[in-house]
């Protein structure tokens, strides 16, 4: 027998279901309606239509996924087209270093470029052999799966090249910049210095 511990991460509990989170509603796309676009700090913005990602190299990964609600998922299958291949021909600026992740509907997350470059992170299309659902983030979605699961953005639309990492949607509201599972980063780093020091002076001439 394997020891299935050492592949789940602190804090979290292995479930055999995949549930289903996220914020506000599932989007519907008219047949031809779901586009992703690749544009910021490049020197071309591209776009690709689903026929076209779909003409792509596909590739299969077997993932576990983890949520900062503290689930975690082992042996996940995925297909689709890898970031990596994807942006091997897209011509970035200098310092393009950080990608703003944008989904439907308003959604954003935002990681460092060298954790897309990964073999395991993929333009999803398929789980489990079958085409992803609505709720799993139909048509396509991000897969991540070295860090949180809400960096794995559903419904993904398009990609910003940008030089400073810049919050995304739950990022903004406290969750970790990065969010690695097996560093238990899952909120930020409390405040920042800038904060702390106005919380000391307000407090000092408060006496
Ligand atoms: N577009 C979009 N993607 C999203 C979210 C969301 O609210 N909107 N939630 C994230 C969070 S917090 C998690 S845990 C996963 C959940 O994916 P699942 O419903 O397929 O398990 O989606 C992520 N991707
Ligand atoms: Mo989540």
């Amino acid at each position: 027998m394997t020891n299935r511990s050492d592949r789940i991460p602190p804090g979290q509990t292995e479930t055999k279901k995949w549930p289903v989170l996220h914020y506000g509603e599932v989007p519907r796309y008219a047949p031809g309606k779901w586009d992703f676009r690749v544009f910021g700090l490049v020197d071309a913005e591209q776009r690709w239509s689903l026929a076209e990602l779909k003409a792509l190299p596909q590739v299969e990964t077997t993932s576990d996924i983890h949520c900062v609600t503290t689930w975690s998922r082992l042996d996940t299958t995925f297909r689709g087209v890898r970031v990596r291949d994807l942006l091997a021909g897209v011509a970035r600026k200098p310092g393009a270093d950080f990608v703003l992740i944008h989904a439907d509907p308003g959604y954003t997350t935002n990681l460092p470029l060298a954790d897309l470059m990964t073999d395991d992170v993929l333009l999803a299309t398929h789980e489990g052999g079958k085409p992803l659902s609505d709720e799993h983030g139909g048509p396509v979605r991000l897969v991540v799966p070295k860090l949180y699961f809400w960096k794995s953005a559903k419904w993904v639309r398009g990609l910003e090249f940008t030089d400073i990492d810049v919050p995304g949607f739950w990022e903004r509201a406290g969750y970790h910049m990065r969010g690695d599972p097996w560093r238990d980063e899952r909120y930020r780093d409390s405040e920042t210095n800038a904060m702390q020091r106005m919380r000391a002076e307000a407090k000092k001439r408060g006496r």
